[in-house]
């Protein structure tokens, strides 16, 4: 297991003591699980966070929307195809849901789209990297949304009420993307043993990437401490990771493939699956843009942007018509 204490940079936390009045009644807001909406008071740091976390997480919905789209022309039957294609326009909708309740916060959706086309705002590193074979389609859906549900669940008590409003649709939406994914690797397993091949080699493939979702561990986690007392953050990184692991192990018995982790097992005495260490260094280079496909990743998103323009034009100009003819009539 990691035991990596590093310096994260993090700030103290602030004691009631050294509150300001507004702080303080702030904080008893949460603490009592009152949800704080847009027009509320709010500390600039909380807005500030939030910004951060709920537009890097509608970037990771739109950017994620590309590894699955290169298989939407290569799906294996119609069926499969159809499903596919309405899991993607799902995560469409969920960037479009995190979007809007971001911009409540005062921020612009073009600002937001402007940093991540600039590289400085994140998305989610699980994205960077590629989808080889039909069997990646499946592991996305059982391993990436699986951890994507194990992050939101919390999410939806979360104490911003758009935030929390938005996850509580978009985890109905990603619990039917866990189970197209399960069953594309049902399929699979049940299937020649080329295609348990090819799910054993997508599992090796996408597991540690997966498990590196919740971020770094809590001892390196710079802003886990703020948003734990902000109830932005419900679970730690590390409890949300033992938890996905958990869930995830069964599954992967049933299905007859093995995890690519010789020290995952369980210990009876803790109650959990120990795991093997998992390198942090991979997860510091993808988030710095050095994964496989993080330059192919922002290409695609600013040229889907450029070619989109003359449609941003062309619904301005049809909604300025018909303010205008509004206007006239009245
Ligand atoms: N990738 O101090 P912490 C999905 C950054 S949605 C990239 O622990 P925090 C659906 C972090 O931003 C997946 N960057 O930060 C789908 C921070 O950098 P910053 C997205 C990462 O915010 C499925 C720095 O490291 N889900 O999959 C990562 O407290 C299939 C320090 O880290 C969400 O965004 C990473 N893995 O905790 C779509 C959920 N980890 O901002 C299509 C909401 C950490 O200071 C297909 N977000 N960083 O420059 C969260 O829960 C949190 O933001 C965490 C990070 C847990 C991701």
């Amino acid at each position: 297991m990691y035991a990596q204490m590093v310096d994260t940079g993090a700030k103290k936390l602030r004691s009631p003591e050294e509150m300001t009045p507004e702080e303080r009644a702030f904080q008893a807001r949460v603490d009592a699980d009152i949800k704080i909406e847009p027009k509320d008071w709010m500390p600039e740091a909380y807005r500030k966070t939030l910004i951060r976390q709920i537009s890097q997480h509608a970037h990771s919905e739109i950017v994620g929307m590309l590894p699955e789209g290169n298989w939407i022309t290569r799906a294996p039957t119609l069926q499969r195809k159809a499903i596919l294609m309405a899991k993607v326009q799902d995560e469409a909708g969920h960037g479009l849901y995190l979007y809007c309740a971001a911009e409540t916060l005062g921020v612009s959706r073009d600002q937001m789209v402007a940093d991540l086309h600039s590289g400085k705002a994140k998305y989610s590193s699980i994205f960077n990297y590629p989808t080889l074979t039909w069997a990646d389609i499946g592991a996305i859906g059982w391993l990436v949304d699986g951890a994507a549900i194990m992050n939101q669940i919390p999410l939806c008590r979360c104490s911003f009420g758009p935030y929390s409003r938005a996850m509580i649709r978009v985890c109905k939406e990603e619990s039917f993307h866990q189970r197209q994914g399960f069953d594309i690797m049902i399929k699979l397993c049940r299937g020649t043993p080329e295609q348990k091949a090819m799910a054993q080699d997508a599992l090796n493939r996408w597991w540690w990437p997966s498990l590196m979702m919740f971020g770094p561990p809590d001892a390196s986690s710079v802003h886990s401490a703020q948003s734990a007392q902000w109830k932005i953050k419900i679970l730690s990184n590390d409890e949300l990771r033992q938890r996905f692991i958990e869930q995830t192990v069964p599954q992967a018995d049933f299905l007859g493939i093995t995890m690519p982790d010789p020290d995952l097992k369980w210990n009876p005495e803790r109650g959990h699956y120990d795991f093997g260490a998992i390198d942090w260094s991979e997860l510091y280079e993808v988030v710095k843009g050095n994964g496989p496909c993080n330059r192919d990743r922002l290409r695609a998103r600013v040229e889907a942007w450029e070619n989109g323009a003359w449609v941003r034009e062309a619904a301005l100009a049809h909604a300025a018509k018909r303010a205008a003819a509004a206007e006239k009539a009245a």
